[in-house]
Formats: structure tokens, sequence, C-alpha cells
């Protein structure tokens, strides 16, 4: 998509601090960091939010991602949170599908 800021940092035209990819996901620290470890999981595939996330298989692999990334890649012992934030409602501000992994300190609620 090309006015996508996740596609372009998929595409290597915007830089990013990257974590972990394969051929299904990206993951990289988010900008402005809301906790210690602050990382965004993306599919490569584009889809605008949640809410058009019908594909099952697409939801179950990018869950499974996220807490692989989590437990073995951050390595968030003591605990981690996961945020999607959901259209403008929501606080959605980049419309590509992405989870939120929150760590590094205790997180209130
Ligand atoms: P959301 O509000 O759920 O759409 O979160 C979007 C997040 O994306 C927000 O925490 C800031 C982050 N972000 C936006 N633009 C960039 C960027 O160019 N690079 C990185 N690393 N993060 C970005």
């Amino acid at each position: 998509m090309e006015d996508c800021i996740f596609c372009k940092i998929l595409d290597g035209s915007i830089p990013s601090d990257k974590v972990y990819e394969d051929d299904e996901v990206y993951a990289f620290r988010d900008i402005h960091p809301k906790a210690p470890t602050h990382v965004l999981v993306i599919p490569r595939q584009h889809v605008p939010t949640l809410s058009d996330a019908r594909d099952e298989k697409l939801l179950g692999m990018l869950m499974n991602r996220v807490r692989m990334i989590a437990d073995d890649v951050l390595k968030l012992e003591a605990g981690w949170r996961v945020v999607i934030n959901v259209r403008a409602g929501g606080g959605q501000e980049v419309y590509h599908l992405h989870v939120h992994i929150l760590g590094g300190k205790k997180l209130p609620f």
C-alpha cells in the first residue's frame, strides 16, 4: 500500500529498529515507547485494522508470533502486555494491523 507507513517499513524505505522478522511478520521497536520494551509486530500482508482481519490462519499465526517474540526474542520473563488499537475510537493511528508488546516494568491497568 503506497501510503502506509508500516508497508514502507516492510519494504525498507523507512528505517526501523528490527527485533525479529520471518516470511510472515516483522517486529520493530515503537518510535514513541510507552514502556521500557515496546515492540510492534505486523503481518507482511496489509490488513488495515483488526476489524478487517477475518482470516483465522492469519490471526492465529500473528498471535503465535507475538507470544514467541515476547518470550523467546525479547525474553520478557516478568510478563508482558499485548494491545491492539482498533480505529480512531480505539486510538489507532496507523492503519496496518499491528500488535503492541509492552514490558520491562510493572504496567498499571
Ligand atoms: P497505534 O496508535 O496502535 O496505531 O500505534 C501506532 C504506533 O506506531 C505508535 O505507537 C507510534 C508508532 N509509529 C508510528 N510511526 C512510526 C515509525 O515510523 N516508526 C516506528 N518505529 N514506529 C512508528
